[in-house]
């Protein structure tokens, strides 16, 4: 167990007045634990109690032999989990539920527990896994780094014409060679009016003189996640598409530029998207400013225009305005950052000057 990220989340449970809650999210139970347990669909709960009566219920079918620092209570196949997990709940008092924790687990803990009374309790952990800590920092770093090299080096093959698909399968042997563990989320690699869709699904499209290229792409490092859009174009580029670029860039930038503790989410947003509703585009930039993240590539904690959360030292998350012309172009900027005491730190440092290749 990490004693000292533990003891944030039963501190802030005490707080919020939730003395018992459920965790079952893979990647929280990670984030507190260090072992990552993909239990499918058998029952794996970290139950916290703000009494320190901590326990991990776990298959016995996922061996978890070190000792994690808190009790583990093994059950199998045959055994009732739910009714074995009832036995260890507090009666008569709230008790918090992961948001993610599937209705065929809990309606039958509900009918067990009926005099306890259940609230979703994932806000607790969410807001505390935003606020990275060191360690976690430079966790991040490490891995935007292989990221930023890894755009540099999917670039390179450009000129061969491969299809969009095809780059996403040489994205990954780039991965692996750099150490990473493979694709934080499902690369998008578009070009010409495919990148006027935000979340295209790369095809058998080969780039066509004139074309916006997005690239969209990150690895896992050490459980750690990166993420990274450019866009570049192939030959030449329109006026028009030169304009669309650094509207773009000059709206990552003011954004980038307002990051500090204290600033809300939605100023960030809104640092953006004025720019660009400003230069006539705001109709085409069509999704939030960003995201956090961390363990999990979209974290708890949006760059929105309704999110009035505060930033605060160590919260990571992503700024990636774009403008998409649809049928004919899209043009999308993102880097990460890192919320310091004066600022932020940019975690990725690829070029994003307006470029064209060849
Ligand atoms: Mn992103």
């Amino acid at each position: 167990m990490f004693k000292e990220r533990l003891d944030k989340v039963l501190k802030e449970m005490e707080k919020q007045n939730i003395p018992q809650i459920i965790i079952s999210d893979s990647a929280s139970i990670f984030y507190l634990t260090g072992k990552w347990i993909h239990p499918g669909e058998r029952m794996l709960v970290l139950y916290l109690n703000t009494n320190q009566n901590c326990k991990l219920f776990i298959n016995e079918l996922f061996p978890l032999n070190d000792d994690i620092g808190i009790e583990k209570v093994f059950f199998n196949d045959a055994d009732d989990p739910i009714k074995l997990l009832s036995k260890h709940i507090e009666d008569g008092k709230t008790l918090g539920i992961d948001k993610n924790w599937s209705a065929r687990f809990l309606i039958k803990l509900m009918e067990f527990k009926n005099n306890c009374s259940f609230v979703i309790g994932s806000k607790i952990i969410d807001k505390i896994r935003m606020q990275k800590d060191f360690k976690e920092i430079e966790l991040m770093r490490q891995s935007s780094k292989i990221n930023d090299i890894a755009v540099k080096k999917l670039i390179e093959f450009i000129p061969q014409k491969f299809t969009e698909k095809k780059m996403g399968k040489i994205l990954l042997d780039i991965y692996e060679e750099l150490g990473a563990e493979g694709y934080s989320f499902d690369p998008i690699i578009a070009y010409g009016a495919n990148a006027a869709n935000p979340h295209h699904s790369p095809g058998n499209s080969t780039v066509k003189e004139g074309d916006s290229i997005i690239i969209d792409i990150g690895c896992i490092k050490d459980s750690y996640c990166s993420d990274i859009t450019r866009t570049i174009f192939y030959k030449k580029v329109s006026d028009e598409a030169a304009k669309i670029y650094n509207t773009v860039l000059e709206a990552n930038k003011r954004a980038i530029d307002k990051v500090k503790p204290g600033v809300k989410f939605c100023d960030i947003d809104a640092a953006a998207r004025n720019y660009i509703e400003n230069a006539g585009y705001g109709k085409y930039f069509t999704h939030r400013t960003g995201h956090s993240i961390g363990i999990e590539v979209h974290e708890y904690g949006d760059v929105s225009s309704t999110n009035n959360d505060k930033l605060d030292v160590g919260m990571i998350f992503s700024i990636e305005p774009g403008i998409y012309v649809p049928g004919i172009t899209g043009v999308r900027i993102e880097d990460l950052v890192v919320v310091t005491e004066d600022g932020c730190e940019i975690l990725t440092k690829s070029d994003k000057a307006l470029t064209i290749i060849e």
